[in-house]
């Protein structure tokens, strides 16, 4: 089993968790151990954690368990096998009660390859009504 922690648009109730986190199993409510920058970018209104350790906040997210099938489609929805998508890293993360650390994956990515940065959040992602959902946005 895997351990994954979402910090976006597959945390429960967030647009992508009923087509993206099937096979997954909730363990509980984290963060990132280290700082990181949270921003939301364009041109679909998506948040990227990015992966300069030690600016920005401690990001908040969820842990779950998920076998290999459920993150080798996780790898493919957030498009790890393109040079310029997410990148899925290994990370440390607290529970927000302070009980107890653990390692688990998440996907970041470079600022370099983010179009635009729309806004830059601090600790953790709204629900955002600018979010546009991969199966509304135009075929290329
Ligand atoms: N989905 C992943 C990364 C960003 C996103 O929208 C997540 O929720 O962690």
């Amino acid at each position: 089993m895997h351990k994954i922690f979402v910090y976006g648009t597959l945390k429960r109730g967030y647009p992508n968790f009923d087509i993206g986190m099937d096979g997954t199993t909730f363990v509980g409510e984290y963060r990132t151990v280290e700082r990181f920058p949270l921003v939301i970018g364009g041109p679909w209104f998506s948040p990227n954690l990015i992966d300069e350790p030690g600016s920005g906040h401690q990001v908040k997210g969820e842990i779950f368990t998920a076998t290999d099938v459920a993150v080798e489609f996780l790898d493919r929805f957030e498009s790890t096998h393109v040079p310029t998508g997410y990148r899925r890293v290994e990370r440390s993360f607290e529970a927000l009660d302070g009980s107890t650390n653990v390692m688990a994956w998440v996907y970041v990515r470079d600022r370099v390859n983010i179009d635009a940065v729309v806004e830059e959040l601090t600790d953790s992602y709204p629900l955002e009504h600018r979010y546009i959902i991969p199966s509304k946005r135009p075929k290329t």
